[in-house]
């Protein structure tokens, strides 16, 4: 890659992506949303790869959400050179998560969530640190970044969260389907104390949210596909007691946010227009997808 990574705040160039008004608006709600963090062109790259990406599919796998549908994803631990390895480690979102975290941010999976028109199933109400606690993470001091990739709306089944409900704790979960979700005796507490919000987005908005934020989502009843990529980060201090399916501190490689394009460039250019799908030499994400 042609650009020097950003390392540290103290590289040229370094910005932070959030103000101190929307950290404290993260500590209080579990969640900020950024609007319009990736512009038309990152994201009409990010989209063109993933629709386009035959590795992604071939890895894709369903569960079935207890309701009668099911959800398709594609996860992968380690971000790569490809293009979602630009998206999971430009400077706005390794930033961003560097805020919140209050420490190096490290990568701990990425996943595409292809939440197709029609057929997309729902997600139970849940807390990612639900799953991520029997992997020997200590503390919920992770952090998601939810990249719009598609438009996601009330009617094709934008994520659902609860505000504030972080400051609930780990809640126990259990499996319905093949989905594991948290007690809903608690959430049904929670819901009548606690504020129930529909996020709904523009591709290039992003939902940086709490590992302990409950969310959820409907399934996609519409005619329109609901696709998004979740940029999931651990703190350097938070790093696994033991080994699981995702990695314990790994040092993560940050990349200026121009690397977006430059790769997107290389990879839909004119020289090599026919590329349809990822090469895995040089993509790692793609060769790297585990089932959670
Ligand atoms: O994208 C969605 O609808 C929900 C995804 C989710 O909750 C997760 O990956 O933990």
């Amino acid at each position: 890659m042609s650009s020097a990574p950003l390392n540290s705040q103290e590289s040229p160039g370094f910005q932070e992506t959030l103000s101190t008004g929307e950290v404290e608006q993260y500590d209080a709600r579990g969640f900020v949303l950024k609007r319009s963090l990736f512009d038309r062109e990152e994201i009409d790259l990010l989209r063109k790869a993933a629709k386009e990406d035959k590795a992604l599919d071939d890895h894709a796998f369903g569960r079935d959400d207890g309701e009668g549908g099911s959800v398709r994803l594609s996860l992968w631990n380690h971000p790569g050179q490809g293009i979602y390895g630009a998206f999971a480690r430009c400077n706005r979102l390794v930033s961003g998560a560097r805020q919140l975290l209050r420490d190096e941010p490290y990568h701990y999976h990425s996943k595409m969530i292809m939440k197709d028109a029609r057929v997309g199933g729902a997600w139970t109400w849940h807390q990612d640190y639900g799953y991520w606690y029997s992997n020997g993470v200590l503390t919920p001091n992770l952090v998601s970044a939810y990249i719009a990739v598609d438009p996601a709306t009330k009617e094709n089944g934008c994520l659902q969260v609860i505000e504030g409900s972080q400051h609930c704790g780990r809640i126990h979960h259990q499996l319905s389907g093949e989905q594991a979700g948290a007690d809903m005796e608690r959430v049904s507490a929670i819901l009548e104390r606690m504020k129930h919000l529909y996020v709904e987005m523009e591709p290039g908005d992003v939902l940086f949210f709490h590992s302990n934020l409950l969310h959820r989502s409907d399934r996609n009843q519409s005619e329109h596909p609901r696709w998004a990529m979740i940029c999931c980060y651990n703190a350097k201090s938070n790093d696994p007691y033991k080994e699981s399916h995702h990695p314990r501190y790994t040092p993560l490689e940050p990349v200026a946010d121009e690397v977006i394009k430059e790769v997107g460039a290389r990879r839909f250019g004119q020289d090599d227009a026919d590329v349809a799908f990822l090469d895995p030499n040089h993509d790692a994400s793609a060769r790297s997808l585990e089932r959670e």
